[in-house]
C-alpha cells in the first residue's frame, strides 16, 4: 500500500526529472549524501530530491513547481557554510537546488572592468577568468576551490581581502536571482551609478538564500597586482597589532591589503597540521600578525615599505620580531599558515567558532575580555584566536583541551562560552557574526542580539518576498 506522502514525493520527483532531465534529479540516498550534509559533517538533513538545473529556466520551473505545492527548496552552492546554512533539516520535505552546473563565465568586460557569471561558477574559476583579462577579482577565501559565487554572495563573503577591496556586498553591481514563486528577478546591469529607487539586488546578498535563489551575476574587476610585499610578524600584543596597523596605513595607505591576526595557539596547531611546515620565525611568540602590500604598480618597491613600517614598529616596542617573504614560495608558505588554520580546528574536533567583529578601537580590550571570560569557564581551553584584525573581524574559536573529547567539551561548554563571547562582543557595539552568515547556527541567537524593530522588518521582508515562508525555512529569521 502507498502512503499519500509517498504519493506526493513521488509526484515531485516526477515533475522535478520532468524540468532538469532525469539525470539531474537525485534520489538515492548515496548519491544525495554529499548534498544533505554540510563540509564539516556537522549538519547532517534529507531531500526528497537534490535537483540540478542547467539555466535559469530550469530554476524558475523548478521553484513554481514547489511553490504551487507547497514543497521547501534549500539553495545550495559549494556547501561550504559553516553555519549550517545550505543544508536541509531531517524532515525530508525539502528539495535541494544546488547550482553546480550553472558553471559559466558568461562575459568579462575588459574596458567595463566587470565580469558577469553564472551563481555555480567557483570562486577560483571566476578569479582565474579575471586573471586572464589581466584583472583581480578580489575576494579571497580558503574554500575557493569548491566555494560558488552564489554562495558567496547570499553570505556576503568576505576573507582575507576585505581591507583593501571590501565584502561581496561592494563586489557585485547586479544580480538575476529567481523568487520563491519562480519570477526571474533580472538585475544584471554592470553600472556604477544607478540612483533608480531601492537597491533590489543586495537584498539577495548576504540573505542566505530565504528570498531567492541567484542565479547569475555582474561582479566588479580591479587591476592585477603588480607588486607585492608579505610580512610574517611578531607583536607584542593585540593592542600593538592595531597600532602597527595604523602604522601601516599611514605609511603604505591604500597598499595595505591584509592584516591578519594569528595567536600563539592557532599557529602551534596548524604547524601540527601541516606536518613538515616550519613557523617563519624562530623563537615562541603568544601574538602574530601577517601584514601583505600589493600595489598596481610594478615600479613600487613594496618590501622597501614594509621594512620602514616594521622599523617604525621596532622603534616604538610594537614589532618584536619580523620575517618577509624573500620569495614568491616563501609568500604562499606564510599564507598557507594563515588559510590552513580552519580546517586544522576541524581536524582537530571541539572547537567553538565565534566570528565576531567589534569596532578597531576596542577590538584590543575585547580580546582580553573575551579570553579571561572562556579560560574562567575552562581555564584549559587553547585559544585559538585569529582572523580579519584589519576589518575588526577575529575568529574567536576556543578549542577543546589536548586532553579532553570534542563531544563532550562541546556538549559541557558550547552554550555558555559562545554566549559570554557575543554577548562581550555585542556590548562593545559589535556583531555575533562579521562574515559566516547565520544559517541554523546563530539563528536562535539573533533573537537576542536584533532589537524588535530589526526582527520586525526582516520578518516583514521575508513574508513580503516568500509569503508561504518556503525558501530556505528555519534559516536565519528566529522564530516568532
Ligand atoms: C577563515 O578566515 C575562515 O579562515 C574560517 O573565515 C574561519 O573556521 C573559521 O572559524
Ligand atoms: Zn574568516
Amino acid at each position: 500500500m502507498t502512503t499519500s506522502r509517498e504519493t506526493s514525493v513521488a509526484a515531485t520527483v516526477a515533475a522535478l526529472s520532468d524540468i532538469v532531465g532525469p539525470q539531474a534529479c537525485l534520489t538515492a540516498a548515496d548519491d544525495t549524501a554529499t548534498y544533505t550534509t554540510d563540509y564539516r559533517k556537522l549538519y547532517h538533513g534529507q531531500a526528497i530530491a537534490v535537483v540540478l538545473p542547467a539555466n535559469t529556466d530550469e530554476v524558475s520551473r523548478v521553484m513554481a513547481w514547489c511553490y504551487q505545492h507547497d514543497i521547501s527548496v534549500v539553495p545550495q552552492g559549494g556547501n561550504t557554510s559553516l553555519m549550517g546554512g545550505a543544508v536541509p533539516d531531517a524532515s525530508g520535505n525539502a528539495v535541494i537546488i544546488n547550482l553546480k552546473r550553472m558553471n559559466r563565465v558568461l562575459e568579462v568586460d575588459a574596458v567595463n572592468d566587470t565580469m558577469t557569471v553564472q551563481a555555480g561558477v567557483t570562486l577560483h574559476a571566476a578569479r582565474a577568468a579575471a586573471e586572464e583579462a589581466t584583472r583581480l577579482f578580489p575576494l579571497r577565501i580558503g574554500s575557493e576551490g569548491s566555494c560558488q559565487i552564489g554562495g558567496n554572495l547570499s553570505t556576503n563573503a568576505g576573507g582575507t581581502a576585505v581591507l583593501r577591496y571590501g565584502n561581496m556586498r561592494d563586489l557585485v553591481l547586479g544580480v538575476e536571482a529567481v523568487l520563491p514563486d519562480g519570477r526571474i528577478y533580472s538585475g544584471l546591469r554592470g553600472l556604477r551609478k544607478d540612483n533608480t529607487g531601492y537597491d533590489l539586488k543586495q537584498l539577495f546578498v548576504g540573505s542566505e538564500g530565504t528570498l531567492g535563489i541567484i542565479t547569475a551575476a555582474v561582479l566588479k574587476l580591479m587591476p592585477l597586482p603588480r607588486a607585492s610585499s608579505v610580512a610574517f610578524v611578531a607583536v607584542a600584543n593585540p593592542a600593538a597589532a592595531v597600532s602597527l596597523l595604523g602604522e601601516a596605513k599611514k605609511t603604505a595607505g591604500q597598499s595595505v591589503t591584509a592584516f591578519e591576526l594569528i595567536s600563539r595557539p592557532a599557529l602551534d596547531l596548524v604547524l601540527a597540521y601541516l606536518g613538515g611546515m616550519k613557523s617563519p620565525m624562530e623563537g615562541a611568540h603568544d601574538w602574530m600578525v601577517l601584514i601583505e602590500l600589493t600595489s598596481g604598480s610594478a615600479a613600487e618597491s613594496l618590501d622597501q615599505t614594509m621594512v620602514q613600517v616594521l622599523e617604525a614598529g621596532m622603534e616604538s616596542g610594537l614589532v618584536l620580531d619580523a620575517a618577509i617573504a624573500a620569495s614568491g614560495a616563501d609568500a604562499q608558505n606564510f599564507w598557507r599558515i594563515r588559510e590552513e588554520i580552519s580546517d586544522a580546528q576541524t581536524r582537530t574536533g571541539g572547537s567553538i567558532k565565534c566570528d565576531v567583529s567589534v569596532p578597531l578601537s576596542r577590538i584590543a580590550n575585547f580580546i582580553a575580555e573575551a579570553s579571561a571570560a572562556v579560560l574562567a569557564l575552562e581555564p584549559s581551553a587553547r585559544m585559538v584566536v585569529y582572523g580579519h584584525m584589519g576589518d575588526g573581524n577575529v575568529h574567536f574559536n576556543p578549542l577543546r583541551p589536548a586532553d579532553r573529547d570534542s563531544k563532550e567539551f562541546l556538549a559541557a561548554h558550547y552554550k555558555t562560552i559562545s554566549h559570554a563571547v557575543d554577548s562581550l562582543a555585542h556590548a562593545a557595539g559589535g556583531s555575533i557574526s562579521a562574515e559566516h552568515g547565520i544559517g541554523v547556527a546563530k539563528r536562535d541567537d539573533l533573537a537576542r542580539f536584533k532589537t524588535p524593530v530589526e526582527l520586525e522588518l526582516m520578518w516583514q521582508i521575508k513574508r513580503a518576498l516568500d509569503p508561504k515562508n518556503l525558501l530556505n525555512p528555519a534559516k536565519v529569521l528566529p522564530a516568532q
